[in-house]
């Protein structure tokens, strides 16, 4: 009796899984502007809001430390974030 009677009916598809989404909507902290990046843009977005010069898309961005409160020390996070 041989051994190889292994019927294996076990088929491997081609599985061409591809993310077709472009952008994962990561949430990235201290992304103020929410372009996907961190980078002085932010910092000076941010900046603004505290002095009442502009303001947020979305105000839960500029929550860097995420205490629930926007103020300078999330500035400072986020300046630190970027060195
Ligand atoms: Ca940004
Ligand atoms: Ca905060």
């Amino acid at each position: 009796m041989t051994s190889d009677g292994k019927e294996s009916s076990y088929v491997f598809e081609p599985v061409a899984k591809k993310a077709s989404e472009p952008v994962p909507a990561v949430r990235l902290f201290g992304d103020v502007d929410a372009n996907g990046t961190v980078d002085e843009n932010d910092i000076t977005m941010l900046r603004n809001y505290l002095v009442g010069l502009g303001d947020l898309n979305d105000v839960s961005q500029g929550d860097v430390n995420i205490d629930g409160v926007i103020n300078i020390s999330d500035l400072i996070e986020l300046k630190r974030s970027l060195m």
